[in-house]
């Protein structure tokens, strides 16, 4: 009996053993559920870190499609698109440090993910009034500004925004400037729906210790007509547009206005920090950068050891740097000088292309572009836009960068329309941008030609004195690389020059024939190994089908001086493997090599001649020659085609290598 009784015992306890492991694992799934659904949904959101010295800064432009994630979610409802849950806790997010949601909320904060594309939850938490940290460098803390600084009014822009985010950015502005500089406020609604943006918003802006004024677009329009609409009705000597998404930091206007009182024609923006989308920290990024534009006409971010700076006094780490290119979301601007040089194009719609206009007028009309290294505005960025796109995003876009191409890029308007993809020539017969060709007559602006030679030479757009087109692999087989390797043996005095000059005229006088040959799928092109790794990447190259026009994965731009480049700033550079780079390759399992392509600098490592007598490629330096070999990924063993560089030998097929042109202006 009492045998049995243990038994019994024993089995209970096993029993509630069982009871307690299978509650335990439970608990276990639910939060690798919650953490997976986080984590893919995260990752492509996350703003790249800031730029290294002399690294292409990777974060895109914020445009792309929404995707939404199904509804495992449920799908948001009127009410979850009006409420207002705003509800700050002390101390959150202090200092700009992230905010963790606490995990009860953790489904409910995914839910509404989607509605701003952030993380709407964090944000709630965060008094208006959060605390940042200094950003400036001890320099720019120390710099001392005239009395007599010009003042300005803020216009934001918004549609849609989330009620924390947009009053944050109000009250950063009013509680980081000097109040004597801060003339006014004005408030564009570019037609929200949101109910808290209507009457809520007009009483919370009656108290504001700044003068605050609320406009509103009868219908969206967008971010031009919307800042026209502001700037109409600003008063101040300077105009500062920002984001409704943005947080000043400490000492952001003084810079700024300063700039424009020494100068009216400058243009000047401020370092755009990061606040992350997912938990709102706050993220200083690299000073010493510049933006400029990729063949798609996208902006792009670049630093470089190259001295920008305005000043002579090239030292002074204060000094504003000057950019080809301007993000467009942030900057400041004399409103007199605002209005001489055209405002906006004023038929843009919605948004993007806006900022591309914008440099090219301001630098071709005699105007300049410049960032403040000692103003430090935080912006959130986001992998996608929430809002509706009236009339479709990549029309709109694409119908917005036709007209500044058309307008301002002369030659290259056709480049940027033949390889960019929704884009083609017929486009410019879509826009009538007869006012804005009359203000470039008017202005007596410079051609497009001097904006890249003297604003940005670094560029790596296709000129009158460079190559552009693919790189083929002359196997000898084909017969474009037959008519290649024939026209090259019958030129006379060939041996003896090595000039790229003289091979690039060599080419153009057959350039009709090379391109008529060239088989796109039997013809083997010159380009990176992998598909769809982002471009600033370390990668390694191959020789593989030749893409179409919208793709330019295998075109190129040889400059004379033997730098062979490629779209986003980026170039073929010999590079011997070292221990950092084989650990680097490994994470992405790519084949070893040492020909790479990667960011672009004026060094040895990317100077390369070519021998039209032998049709090689080699690097100057070491005089090895581009030569395609197969070798095995160290990771999954497969044979993978692979450009390294080897001692020349001119009878190894391997190494012959064709130029063969594409068209890029009419
Ligand atoms: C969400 O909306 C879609 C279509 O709009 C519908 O098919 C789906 O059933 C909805 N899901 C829920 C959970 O309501
Ligand atoms: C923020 O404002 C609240 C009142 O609205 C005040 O109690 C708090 O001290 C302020 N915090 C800072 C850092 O100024
Ligand atoms: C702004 O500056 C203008 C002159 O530059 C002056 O007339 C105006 O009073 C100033 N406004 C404020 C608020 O300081
Ligand atoms: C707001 O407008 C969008 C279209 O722009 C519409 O889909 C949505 O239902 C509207 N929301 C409300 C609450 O009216
Ligand atoms: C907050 O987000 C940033 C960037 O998105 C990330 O680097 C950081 O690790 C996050 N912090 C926390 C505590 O999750
Ligand atoms: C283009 O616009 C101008 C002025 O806005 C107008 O006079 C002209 O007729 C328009 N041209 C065409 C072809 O629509
Ligand atoms: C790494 O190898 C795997 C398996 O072959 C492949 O699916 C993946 O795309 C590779 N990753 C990169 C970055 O090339
Ligand atoms: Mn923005």
């Amino acid at each position: 009996m009492g045998l049995r009784f243990q038994q019994l015992k024993k089995l209970w306890l096993l029993y509630l053993f069982l009871l307690f492991f299978a509650f335990f694992m439970f608990a276990i799934s639910i939060n690798l559920y919650v953490s997976s659904i986080q984590s893919y949904d995260a990752e492509p959101r996350h703003p790249k870190p800031p730029p290294k010295r002399r690294s292409l800064w990777p974060y895109k432009n914020i445009v792309a499609h929404y995707i939404g994630k199904g509804d495992i979610f449920g799908n948001m409802t009127a009410d979850d698109y009006n409420i207002n849950q705003f509800e700050p806790k002390q101390g959150e997010g202090a200092d700009g440090r992230p905010v963790i949601v606490p995990p009860r909320d953790r489904f409910r904060m995914q839910r509404f993910f989607k509605l701003n594309s952030f993380n709407i939850l964090a944000s709630d938490r965060i008094p208006l009034n959060r605390t940042l940290k200094d950003y400036r460098t001890g320099e720019c803390r120390d710099k001392r500004y005239a009395n007599s600084l010009p003042n300005t009014s803020v216009i934001i822009v918004f549609h849609n925004e989330a009620w924390s985010v947009l009053l944050r950015t109000i009250t950063s502005v009013i509680n980081r400037s000097p109040r004597h500089l801060l003339r006014e406020i004005i408030l564009v609604d570019d037609a929200s729906n949101r109910s808290f943006l209507k009457r809520q918003l007009e009483a919370y802006i009656q108290v504001l210790a700044v003068p605050t004024r609320l406009y509103r677009m009868k219908e969206r329009s967008g971010l031009v007509p919307a800042r026209l609409l502001g700037a109409q009705h600003a008063r101040g000597d300077v105009l500062t547009f920002l984001d409704a998404h943005c947080e000043c930091s400490r000492g952001w206007l003084e810079p700024l206005l300063a700039r424009i009182g020494e100068s009216r024609e400058v243009v000047i923006c401020p370092v755009i920090d990061i606040i992350s989308d997912d938990n709102f920290s706050y993220t200083k990024t690299f000073e010493n950068h510049w933006g400029a534009f990729n063949w798609q006409l996208s902006f792009r971010w670049f630093s470089s050891d190259r001295k920008r700076q305005t000043t002579a006094n090239t030292k002074d780490s204060t000094a504003p740097i000057a950019t080809p290119g301007m993000a467009g979301g942030l900057f400041a601007i004399d409103r007199k000088y605002f209005y001489e040089m055209g405002a906006y194009d004023s038929d843009m719609r919605i948004w993007g292309g806006e900022n591309v206009e914008m440099s090219f007028r301001i630098w071709q009309c005699g105007g300049r572009i410049e960032i403040s290294p000692c103003s430090h505005v935080g912006h959130i960025f986001r992998s996608s836009t929430p809002y509706t796109f009236p009339g479709g995003m990549s029309e709109v876009l694409t119908a917005n960068l036709a007209r500044a191409a058309t307008v301002w890029m002369d030659d290259w308007q056709y480049f940027v329309m033949l390889y960019t993809a929704g884009l083609s020539l017929s486009a410019r017969d879509k826009v009538n941008v007869t006012d804005r060709l009359a203000l470039r007559e008017k202005l007596q602006c410079k051609p497009f030609s001097w904006y890249l030679e003297t604003i940005w030479p670094e560029h790596f757009f296709p000129a009158p004195d460079r190559f552009f087109g693919r790189i083929i692999w002359l196997d000898g087989e084909t017969e474009c690389t037959q008519a290649y390797s024939k026209h090259m043996k019958n030129l006379p005095g060939r041996a003896l020059s090595r000039e790229w000059k003289r091979a690039f005229e060599e080419i153009d006088h057959k350039a009709e024939e090379f391109m008529s040959l060239i088989d796109l799928e039997r013809d083997k092109c010159l380009r990176p190994l992998h598909d769809n790794v982002p471009r600033s990447s370390l990668q390694p190259v191959t020789v593989g089908d030749c893409t179409s026009h919208a793709q330019t994965m295998d075109m190129f731009v040889i400059t004379p001086k033997g730098q062979i480049m490629t779209n986003d700033n980026v170039c073929l550079t010999y590079r011997p493997p070292k221990q950092g780079a084989l650990k680097l390759l490994r994470n992405r399992n790519a084949t070893i090599s040492n020909v790479m392509l990667t960011q672009c600098a004026i060094e040895p490592s990317q100077q390369w001649t070519y021998d039209m007598d032998t049709q090689q490629i080699s690097h100057r330096e070491t005089k090895l020659c581009l030569t395609l070999k197969s070798a095995t990924n160290a990771r999954n063993h497969k044979v993978e085609k692979v450009v390294l560089s080897m001692e020349c030998n001119f009878k190894d097929i391997t190494q012959k290598w064709g130029l063969i042109p594409l068209p890029w202006r009419m």
